[in-house]
């Protein structure tokens, strides 16, 4: 790696966090006058990793100091609002969005992303020169051909010894034309790659009756999400005017003269390494015919669907605040909002404001995050960590779980969207999103996690500040979300046939086309409904039955070697976790259960020498448990409180886990930050930098309550 960032590097002790508007997140970089007036605070320096001047603490003993040392340290990073901000990085495919969308929209991206921008990229380069899909990930053409456009469009030098070796690296990869889907589309965005070389996507989907199995409303929501502004912009054929910089692009990402392309030949050319997910024999048919429909495609049905797709466009910018679902639909409804409304519009403009939610400042400089934050996610776990390990009722942690109930309660979304059903969203009322109320999702799981924390905290005294009807609307909700098999998706039901898996045109994700139940989502919600009843006797029999439907999927989703694949983080110890608490509230623990000493004899078997887990990301691509080189806290904490949920008897292999989390507990009660956390659609890691708080705490204090210590 070259020595030295490519445009230099910010002054660290400028940047400030300010959180808003129940949860928002926005990075200020300040002048020195303004700094002055403006502190910067623990929170902030813990997350641009800067020295915090927080003291040594006393060295624990027991595993229950051990959590109460960690939660002195994790208090620091609670908002000023009461939730727990996160960075939330890690996928490499963002970037380009939002700096391609910026560039050609002509929005000005400031001196400090611009410098911070170059900085993450210098940082999180590959010793090949090359950048993966994610950060841990090994280079692709993707993420090295679309990250070498980022760095351009902020102002590096093509002969900066970064690019040079980047664009070695692309090159010998084949080049931008081996780029999967989303990189062509992007590029042809920028117009350095040629529309010709890229699958359709015709916007007249949007046009086809609901009943039609294959009607994008079926889709996951992500996938019709991002799908929806593709298909304007495809119909469109929207390409920035070249300039002196795009020039230069086409000739520096392809190994070919850019003239001799040949593109109706590119379209189903993508790099070995970047496939993840490759074309059926059938997408590549459907491709074949609609591809003939684009030579002769009807100009009033092709305007038709651009129409259509620009109002639910519309619909998903109002309904969100401009927030938009996620990163890629944003950016790609802010370019489209931009041709349609023009720069100087109000939606333009309310769009330009949340670009900045999606962007992240760290130590290693400025990232776009998955979402505009894990608000909720994190929130409710560690508060229920508090109330479970039995810190909850100490009065050193009143206020950290008084604020944390204040913002979980400001939180919960009250109404159905605004644009509901005419924007085939589903309903939301009672719902608790991933991150913020504004973003206004409702997630299955999440909502349950809400729900959870806000009833835990409201049984062990504080302030019934969420009362009991919006707790029903909750439960209203979630038994609405069940699906046949008795599992729960995460944002909505199960919509659509899994043949519609076999169109899937992404190459880098897998099974991204419909919804599918996942043993954490439906965990989540049955521990949930099972809370909620101890404490109120509303619709106890739909309760119940939806309860059995749930326990008999989890049943069914094990693996005959009695693990649990786990969707949204790494992997199996993930997903034990999750799954043994459903089954021990089912009353199913390791001494009268089969299935549950089959999943503890499993976990037990990959225990490494020091008493740890550690799983690779690896695991959700091979599906398969794939040991982490070392053992990591996060994956112990969950293999220890699934052994824990489970009764496990033979308690040394426990404790022997909660030692090794109290080994690696630094002096002033914090974790170090080790492998990345999370996953996404197989191939996708993210970032969960506050599991390593939240799920130690939690395995600490359950161990210390539940196992014998003396
Ligand atoms: C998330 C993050 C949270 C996650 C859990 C709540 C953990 C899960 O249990 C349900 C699914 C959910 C909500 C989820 C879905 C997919 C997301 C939104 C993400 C992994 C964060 C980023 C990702 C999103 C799809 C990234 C943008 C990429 C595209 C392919 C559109």
């Amino acid at each position: 790696m070259p020595q030295t960032p490519p445009l230099g590097t910010t002054d660290l002790t400028r940047w400030r966090l300010r959180v808003s508007d129940g949860g928002r997140h926005v990075w200020h970089y300040l002048s020195e006058a303004e700094a002055r007036e403006w502190p910067q605070t623990r929170e902030d320096r813990y997350w641009l990793g800067l020295d915090m001047d927080v003291p040594d603490l006393p060295r624990a003993k027991t595993p229950l100091e051990a959590a109460e040392n960690g939660m002195r340290f994790y208090k620091h990073l609670q908002s000023s609002d009461g939730h727990f901000a996160g960075e939330y990085g890690g996928p490499l495919f963002l970037l380009p969005g939002l700096v391609i969308g910026m560039y050609v929209t002509q929005t000005p991206i400031p001196e400090e992303w611009r410098i911070e921008i170059a900085r993450y990229l210098w940082n999180r380069v590959n010793a090949d020169g090359g950048w993966g899909l994610h950060i841990e990930g090994q280079s692709t053409v993707f993420g090295t051909a679309l990250n070498y456009v980022v760095l351009r469009l902020v102002g590096v030098d093509p002969n900066d010894p970064l690019m040079v070796k980047a664009r070695a690296r692309l090159h010998q990869l084949g080049g931008a034309t081996g780029a999967p889907s989303w990189g062509k589309f992007w590029l042809a965005l920028l117009g350095v790659y040629d529309w010709e070389g890229v699958n359709p996507v015709p916007p007249e989907l949007w046009l086809l009756p609901d009943w039609v199995p294959i009607h994008p409303w079926r889709w996951w929501v992500h996938t019709r999400m991002v799908y929806l502004p593709m298909g304007f912009l495809y119909g469109k054929r929207f390409a920035a005017p070249l300039d002196d910089l795009t020039r230069a692009l086409r000739k520096e990402l392809y190994v070919e003269p850019y003239e001799s392309i040949n593109w109706p030949k590119q379209r189903n050319n993508v790099a070995q390494v970047d496939v993840y997910a490759p074309h059926t024999r059938m997408l590549d048919a459907v491709f074949a015919l609609v591809g003939r429909y684009e030579q002769y495609h009807v100009r009033w049905i092709r305007e038709a669907g651009i129409r259509r797709a620009y109002e639910l466009i519309v619909k998903e910018d109002e309904n969100t605040g401009h927030q938009c679902l996620g990163p890629v639909n944003k950016m790609l409804n802010y370019v489209s909002r931009w041709i349609v409304d023009g720069p100087d519009s109000r939606a333009f403009a309310l769009h330009r404001e949340k670009l900045r939610d999606f962007c992240w400042m760290s130590g290693e400089g400025l990232m776009m995050t998955g979402t505009n934050g894990s608000q909720l996610w994190d929130t409710s776990f560690i508060m229920q960590a508090l109330v479970d390990s039995g810190m909850a009722a100490s009065p050193e942690w009143k206020s950290v779980c008084t604020a944390g109930l204040e913002w979980l309660d400001e939180c919960q979304i009250r109404e159905n969207p605004r644009f509901y059903r005419s924007a085939y969203r589903f309903s939301t009322r009672g719902a608790w999103p991933f991150s913020t109320r504004e973003q206004g999702y409702t997630v299955s799981d999440c909502t349950a996690e809400g729900l959870k924390a806000v009833v835990m905290l409201q049984e062990n005294g504080l302030d019934r500040r969420v009362n009991r009807r919006r707790l029903r609307d909750a439960v209203d909700l979630l038994l609405t979300m069940q699906n046949p098999g008795g599992g729960f998706a995460s944002y909505e039901t199960i919509n659509g046939p899994e043949l519609l898996e076999a169109l899937n045109p992404a190459e880098v994700f897998g099974r991204i086309m419909i919804e599918y139940a996942y043993p954490e989502c439906t965990t989540s919600v049955v521990t949930a409904l099972q809370l909620f009843r101890r404490y109120d006797d509303y619709r106890a029999a739909d309760i119940e039955r939806t309860v059995k439907g749930a326990i008999k999927y989890i049943l069914d989703a094990q693996r005959p070697d009695g693990s649990w694949f786990g969707s949204w983080a790494i992997c199996f110890t993930y997903a034990a976790m999750f799954a043994l608490e459903s089954l021990s509230l089912a009353g199913y623990t390791y001494e009268n259960n089969s299935r549950v000493r089959r999943a503890c004899d499993f976990l037990v078997s990959k225990q490494q020498a020091d008493g740890g887990w550690g799983e690779s990301y690896r695991a959700c691509e091979l599906c398969e448990y794939v040991q982490a080189d070392k053992s990591q806290v996060v994956n112990t904490a969950w293999a220890v409180i699934a052994l824990l949920h489970a009764h496990y008897p033979k308690h040394e292999h426990i404790k022997r886990g909660v030692a090794l989390i109290m080994q690696r507990q630094r002096d002033d009660g914090s974790w170090a930050q080790e492998q990345i956390e999370g996953i996404f659609n197989h191939n996708c890691a993210i970032s969960y930098p506050n599991y390593k708080f939240s799920f130690t705490i939690w395995a600490l204090g359950k161990a210390a309550r539940e196992l014998d210590w003396s």
